[in-house]
């Protein structure tokens, strides 16, 4: 190869880099111009979102099942620290970037969720928009990772790269450690609260039984710290919010089946009173609006209940009780896990996969007679 044509070479590798590099930042550019895009806003919700968001790799990490153990630690300052015992972000080169996997998941856009393939990935909404967006709006962002009996380390501020990505020492076990101080050019205030953070790892403790999540309130003054694992999962979810009520029955009821790479469990509880709780999920976020698990599980409870009251004579054939009526003083938590999942709906708080439907429905009607 003549000179001539290896220095044309070069310069289209480096153009090729350099476009890449100003997509990079473009891309960053456009999350600190329009944050409210990105995490819905830029008041105290969007300030937590950002934790969601590093907490929601970990959690992907343990529905894959690959972690156990997630700490969420409040630091002196306001800066939040995320560790997982996970395997590590990737922190090979890649080949299309040239760049290693570590830095790409942190600077490009919706870069998170393309490493390993397959699990149960957030999708839509809010949510899922990757840890490139909790970097853009961070004064500044660390993070480690033990991996192959190393520490890597890299370090970011609003985006950009401060320190490349280097072994820093080693270790004997794996896992990602991220600590980021949110921008407060970018948000109203950046101060955190523990009760807010507490109360939503606990919701994400109850959905994976058996993770074990910690939160800790560092802060001089205000320390405080907590432990959750429920072995019981969404079986003690409704315990939990049946507490203050009588029950009707001793024993949460569960039902839970699988088709093909899809899950779906229902816990349910009747209490004394005359109000309906149902809670829906779906890949761990929740769905007030509910969507195709809520309608199968509906309808399979209306129709359930009433063969059985038929079949033991204490319906009448013509004499039905409506959808409402079964349920009256109902707590129930219903959880689907599944590889696409689609939100829909205004504000994308509704589950629009049908065949979520008919898996909840299935589930239900092959099950729930077992306890009648
Ligand atoms: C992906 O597939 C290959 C092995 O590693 C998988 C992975 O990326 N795991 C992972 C990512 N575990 N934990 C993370 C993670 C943790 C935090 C706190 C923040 C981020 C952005 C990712």
């Amino acid at each position: 190869m003549s000179e001539n044509n290896e220095q044309s070479m070069v310069t289209a590798v480096e153009q090729e880099y350099n476009a890449s590099e100003i997509q990079v930042l473009e891309g960053l550019e456009a999350v600190r111009k329009r944050p409210g895009m990105y995490i819905g806003s830029t008041s105290l919700s969007g300030l937590h979102h950002l934790v969601y968001e590093i907490v929601d790799n970990s959690i992907d990490e343990a529905l894959a099942g690959y972690c156990t153990d997630i700490t969420v630690q409040i630091n002196e300052g306001d800066t939040v620290t995320v560790i997982d015992n996970g395997r590590g972000i990737p922190v090979d080169v890649q080949a299309q970037t040239g760049r290693p996997a570590l830095e790409v998941v942190f600077t490009v856009l919706h870069a998170g969720g393309k490493f390993g393939g397959g699990g149960y990935k957030v999708s839509g909404g809010l949510h899922g928009v990757g840890a490139s967006v909790v970097n853009a709006l961070s004064e500044w962002l660390e993070v480690q990772v033990h991996k192959d009996g190393k520490i890597y380390e890299m370090r970011f501020s609003r985006g950009h790269i401060t320190q490349e990505m280097k072994v820093v020492g080693t270790t004997d076990r794996t896992g990602t450690t991220v600590t980021f101080k949110p921008d407060p050019e970018m948000f109203d205030d950046t101060t955190y609260d523990y009760e807010t953070l507490h109360t939503r790892m606990r919701q994400e403790a109850f959905l994976n039984a058996g993770l074990r999540i910690r939160t800790i309130d560092a802060r001089p003054g205000q320390e405080r710290q907590d432990e959750m694992c429920y072995e019981g999962g969404i079986r003690e979810y409704v315990s939990y919010l049946n507490k203050s009520r009588e029950a009707l029955h001793d024993k949460v009821i569960y039902m839970s089946g699988l088709k093909g790479d899809s899950f779906a469990e229902i816990a349910l509880q009747y209490n004394d009173g005359y109000q309906e709780n149902i809670i829906s999920f779906a890949n761990d976020v929740h769905t007030p609006e509910g969507g195709m698990h809520e309608t199968g599980f509906k309808a399979a409870l209306t129709r359930v209940l009433n063969n059985y009251g038929i079949k033991a004579g204490i319906l009448k054939n013509d004499d039905k009780v409506s959808g409402e009526d079964c349920r009256e003083g109902l707590t129930a938590v219903i959880s689907v896990k599944l590889p696409d999942a689609q939100f829909e709906g205004q504000t994308k708080q509704k589950l629009g996969n049908s065949d979520m439907r008919t898996l909840v429905d299935n589930v239900v009607s092959d099950k729930l007679e077992q306890f009648l």
